[in-house]
């Protein structure tokens, strides 16, 4: 297949922010005032900590202006900082563990009820997988019409929409939970995946001597009504990069355990939702 560039992945993912996420806040000027104060004191206490030269500070606003420029500011938020917006916004959560979106979510897949197939090609790679279970209130009520969202990666570590060549659902879809909160998904188990590595981020990351890796993934938004929703991933036990994911964002709670089953594998995983 063609190559998925950094500049066309962040153009997507930076478009793709701009439909679907409110950016305005009503943040008091205060609490503003603060936050930015602070984030420059953290930069000028690196500066003289480090003694940054010119020519460092040149480097650094050559490369962020080529952060905007390939579209990478969705990319390297999320990969760099948004494990630590969610660490807070989740801190008092007694139900599932969430983690982060990341930059390849998008709204509105195909929706089943109980079971869903995922959207494929006919010829789809990758080890066939059935993902199945149970979504539940904090009291052990089991929640009839919650959904599940799930997006990932194919085998080659792409996502649709992100990358070019890849039909525009490929596995990604929504499935609504039975009578006993029981929902199943068939797919395919996802690869590693390497973020873009030929635009700004991969050039701070080879920079910096660093790798792009992060361990296979699902992404998951479960919702139900009256409930908080969970955004999350699931991970895949062996993988080598579970304890160096570049974008910080695996918990052990969050580990699946696949067990083999015919030509395939099938992992189940329940989901607990916080009353709102
Ligand atoms: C991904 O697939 C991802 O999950 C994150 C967090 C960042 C970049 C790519
Ligand atoms: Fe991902």
């Amino acid at each position: 297949m063609t190559n998925a560039t950094a500049a066309a992945t962040g153009a997507s993912a930076t478009e793709r922010f701009q439909a679907d996420k409110t950016h305005t806040s009503d943040t008091p000027p205060e609490r503003v005032g603060q936050l930015a104060r602070e984030v420059l004191e953290a930069v000028h206490d690196t500066i003289r900590k480090n003694q940054v030269s010119y020519a460092e500070y040149d480097a650094l606003k050559a490369w962020l202006i080529r952060v905007g420029a390939d579209g990478e500011w969705p990319l390297f938020l999320d990969v760099f900082v948004e494990h630590v917006v969610e660490e807070v916004a989740n801190a008092g959560r007694s139900g599932s563990k969430g983690t982060i979106e990341g930059p390849f979510y998008v709204p509105g897949a195909p929706l089943s009820e109980v079971e869903a197939t995922l959207p494929m090609r006919p010829d789809e790679k990758g080890t066939p997988m059935t993902f199945h279970g149970v979504v539940r209130a904090v009291d052990g009520t089991t929640l009839d019409g919650a959904e599940v969202d799930i997006w990932h990666c194919d085998d080659d570590g792409f996502y649709a929409r992100f990358a070019p060549g890849i039909p525009e659902w490929n596995l990604r879809g929504r499935v609504t939970t039975g009578d006993k909160g029981q929902f199943l998904i068939r797919t395919i188990q996802p690869a590693p995946y390497q973020i873009p590595t030929d635009g700004a981020t991969g050039a701070l990351i080879r920079a910096a001597n660093w790798h792009a890796w992060r361990p296979a993934h699902l992404h998951l938004k479960v919702t139900a009504p009256g409930h908080l929703p969970i955004t999350t991933q699931l991970y895949f036990p062996g993988d080598p990069h579970n304890n160096d994911d570049i974008a910080s964002a695996v918990k052990p709670e969050l580990m699946l355990d696949p067990r083999s089953s015919g030509d395939g594998v099938d992992v189940e995983y329940d989901f607990v939702l916080d009353p709102a």
